[in-house]
């Protein structure tokens, strides 16, 4: 069996998708996705340039070899771009490889450890009331498990995932141009309000509920330990990036201070990203996606190591993923023994449905897994085209002097 051509789509709706499409002699095909927020079009050509005139001739069903053979082939190793080009040739070669079995892909990691797997959407608020009813909207749409965060009183644009005016703005993409906008951030002021509003949501919604907070990499360590002390008493399902994650000894003093759970990863592409964090037993869930970690291959070999260490998963799944990635993260999540929570905003709209058609479902916050062969996810090629490339940016953030700081 041979790989014949594989062409690499770019455009979806609200999102640039980066989709992989890998041709057979067989007639059989397989789909990945490349996608990297705001950097779309570089995994892209890394495909087209690099990658794609490799595979040609190469046996689909070697996914292992084929995954050495592109990290170790590229002599520079590891980083986002390239592990999200290997991620979607690692994707597509699953897909092929559950086709040619004719089987979801969760049977060939193992078969199913649940029927649903378990989701959290996000809550927002400009203010507490405001953070309120979106939470309340959630439950009542069946969530077990819901993310909250709000805006900061004396901190108009620099709270993480609260857009200025609520839902004028796409918090993770800006498409008003390159140039990121600017946000102004105090940690003081997010440490004085936020604790006490976790509370009171705690209290709102009693105790079963699972509340999740973002600090979005913005704490010193020293912070971030006084913080996790200060939630300790909300019982938070996860505190998740409460420090920049390539800090990994920046969780012993946290770990010191406080029992609340921690969640990082989503920024990570690489095993030895996490290794240390896992191996000392320093985070609770480990936060990487399929796509950005290097595929299903590679996030597998993580998620194994997590298991020995009592860490669980909590796969990335912000809106910038396609359905694709989301795919193989819900093959995933219905097997490992280790599933802890998915992160999930993407599939279920018409246009997203559209362009990914699948039997993979959502209902009352759990997410069950499709059983048709592979991904269990289509790519409409006729529909991408409606679809243009649209640059975007993070935004960036600066302290209330000027200073650079972390988005
Ligand atoms: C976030 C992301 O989902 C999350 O937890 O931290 O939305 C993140 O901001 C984006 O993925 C950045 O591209
Ligand atoms: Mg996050």
């Amino acid at each position: 069996m041979k790989i014949t051509d594989a062409r690499v789509f770019v455009g979806g709706p609200k999102k640039n998708y980066v989709t992989l499409k890998i041709m057979t002699d067989q007639g059989v095909y397989g789909l990945g996705d490349a996608t990297l927020n705001n950097r779309e079009t570089l995994p892209a050509k890394y495909l087209q340039d690099y990658l794609i005139p490799n595979l040609i001739g190469m046996d689909p069903r070697n996914s292992e070899d084929i995954w050495q053979f592109l990290y170790r082939g590229a002599y520079f190793r590891r980083g986002p771009i390239a592990m999200a080009a290997y991620g979607a040739i690692d994707m597509a070669l699953w897909d092929i490889k559950g086709k040619l079995a004719n089987m979801p892909l969760y049977q060939l990691f193992g078969g199913k450890s649940r029927d649903g797997a378990m989701c959290y959407a996000h809550a927002t608020g400009a203010d507490l009331e405001d953070l309120m009813d979106s939470v309340a909207a959630y439950v009542d749409e069946g969530y077990k498990a819901v993310r909250v965060q709000c805006g900061i009183p004396g901190m108009p644009t620099a709270s993480y995932a609260v857009p200025e005016e609520k839902g004028a703005r796409n918090y993770i993409t800006d498409y008003s141009g390159i140039r990121p906008t600017v946000e102004i951030w105090d940690s003081g002021k997010y440490m004085r309000f936020m604790p006490e509003a976790l509370m009171r949501i705690r209290e709102r919604f009693g105790p079963e509920l699972h509340i999740l907070h973002d600090v979005h990499h913005r704490l010193t360590p020293r912070e971030a330990a006084e913080f996790a002390k200060a939630v300790e008493p909300v019982g938070l399902f996860w505190l998740e990036d409460p420090t920049p994650a390539d800090d990994q000894d920046a969780l012993k003093l946290l770990r010191r201070h406080s029992t609340v759970p921690v969640a990082i990863g989503e920024v990570f592409n690489s095993i030895y990203d996490c290794n240390k964090l896992i191996e000392q037993e320093l985070i609770d869930y480990i936060r990487v996606a399929v796509t950005y970690a290097g595929g299903i291959t590679h996030v597998k070999r993580i998620v194994d190591l997590a298991a020995l260490h009592h860490v669980k998963t909590g796969f990335h799944g912000a809106p910038s993923h396609s359905p694709l990635c989301m795919a193989a993260q819900a093959h995933l999540n219905a097997w490992a023994p280790n599933f802890g929570v998915q992160e999930y905003l993407v599939l279920g709209t018409p246009e997203c449905d559209a362009l990914f058609p699948s039997e993979h479902r959502m209902e009352n916050g759990m997410v069950y897994v499709s059983d048709a062969p592979g991904l269990g996810v289509d790519f409409d090629e006729t529909e991408v085209a409606r679809y243009e490339y649209q640059p975007g940016s993070h935004p960036v953030v600066r302290l209330e002097d000027g200073t650079m700081w972390n988005y």
